[in-house]
């Protein structure tokens, strides 16, 4: 068979709102507003500059339903882009872009095909010879609980098979279970490449025949999105091996920053210590725009001070004053305090008396629902108020695990300034 390279994309969420923009300095908003579609634009020119012979999409193009009439143009001229080039695409809807949400009507190119709600085969040619067949469906509406890759017809001929598909592998926890399927399911297909989208962070799930990868989404969004994001460059020689490669598309970079304040004396050190760290985000973020979050760890007399009223506002504005005017920008998107007091907290536990006996009960509290489930109750009477509707959501499991750990440690703080 003839070797060719092809480059595999996925989650593109073009015009992704990203939530809570008005807090954010106006350059930084402006940015974060324009880089899902320039990370979209990178992806075009590297499908060129790579002489890619097709790009294939596995869902989530648009961020939401109601994709917006610029989403829509901007994308179809990047796939016309493509076709001026002599490049295909082949594109699938996810959960995020369901063929039932607002479509506008808009001529797409003709090198361009867009999958529907059944899988079809379709072929990919190069020069007038075809060199793969590429199956894939489309949801037809958000919430897809049925196995779609049992739904595939096997290929058959001798041409390279690829499998597009947005899906849920193996019940990936942080993903909603959407299009449940396994790998031994996909790899009994007798497909020979399975191009899929859906879960955020990439990875490889089978690395040879059949190859099954995510490749990630193209641009992060949120600080748990953190790293470098993009495409995979994907070259299939002539006995039908498979290489990968990944590309950084990303435009903004997303971090997640840690600072201990583990044997520092003043606020002075942690801003020096959190300068520091910083500097080895402007680093991994290579010349690109950086938005990190800087969570503070460790024990010790600073917890004291990072308590006070607004400590951690006037310490947040005090860093993004070194970092905004910038250029790459550097933007501390919040600091999140979960230092803990110097206390010895095991010592406290550990004793055989009322004191000993509240800690103990702390730790049990970590772990039990229960507990969470009051800690819920309580704020949800403090959440349901007016003055607070739309502004605070209801924490989720992590938080409320962190919610109860602070208690006890601000217990722990109590036990040994009473003694
Ligand atoms: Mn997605």
């Amino acid at each position: 068979m003839q070797p060719f390279r092809f480059v595999h994309a996925a989650d593109l969420h073009i015009d992704s709102p990203f939530k809570g923009l008005l807090k954010y300095e106006p350059r930084v908003a402006q940015r974060l507003k324009e880089a899902t579609f320039e990370a979209y634009s990178n992806l075009i020119d590297l499908c060129i500059s790579q002489n890619a012979e097709f790009l294939v999409i596995a869902g989530d193009v648009y961020d939401g339903a109601d994709r917006s009439v610029q989403a829509q143009m901007r994308f179809r001229d990047g796939l016309a882009r493509l076709g001026e080039h002599g490049i295909q695409a082949f594109v699938v809807h996810g959960n995020h872009d369901p063929l039932d949400g607002r479509l506008s009507r808009i001529r797409m190119p003709e090198s361009a095909h867009v999958f529907g709600a059944k899988p079809e085969w379709m072929i990919a040619a190069a020069n007038g010879t075809a060199i793969a067949q590429i199956q894939g469906v489309s949801y037809p509406t958000r919430e897809v609980h049925d196995n779609l890759a049992l739904r595939f017809e096997p290929p058959s001929g001798g041409l390279f098979a690829i499998g597009l598909l947005h899906c849920n592998v193996g019940g990936i926890a942080e993903h909603d279970d959407y299009a449940p399927c396994t790998v031994q399911e996909l790899a009994g297909t007798g497909i020979d490449y399975w191009a899929l989208g859906h879960v955020h962070t990439r990875q490889t799930l089978k690395a040879s025949a059949p190859v099954i990868a995510y490749p990630g989404n193209l641009q992060g969004r949120q600080p748990n999105e953190s790293g470098a994001r993009g495409a995979l460059v994907v070259d299939v020689d002539e006995s039908g091996r498979v290489a990968t490669r990944f590309e950084p598309l990303d435009v903004v970079r997303w971090d997640s920053l840690t600072v201990s304040i583990d044997g520092l004396s003043d606020l002075d050190a942690l801003l020096e210590a959190a300068h520091a760290e910083i500097e080895v985000g402007r680093a991994d973020a290579g010349g690109r725009d950086l938005v990190c979050r800087i969570a503070l760890i460790g024990r010790g007399p600073l917890h004291r001070d990072l308590s006070a009223e607004n400590a951690i506002d006037d310490l947040s504005e005090e860093l993004r004053g070194n970092y905004v005017a910038v250029t790459p920008f550097i933007w501390v998107e919040r600091i999140s305090d979960r230092t803990a007091p110097q206390v010895d907290i095991e010592a406290l536990t550990e004793r055989d008396d009322f004191v000993g006996a509240v800690m103990k009960r702390g730790i049990t509290a970590l772990e039990e629902s229960s507990t969470k489930e009051k800690v819920r109750e309580s704020l949800s009477t403090v959440l349901g108020q007016r003055r607070f509707s739309g502004v605070l959501d209801m924490p989720g499991n992590p938080e409320l695990t962190e919610i109860v750990d602070a208690a006890r440690w601000e217990l722990a703080e109590l036990f040994e300034r009473e003694e």
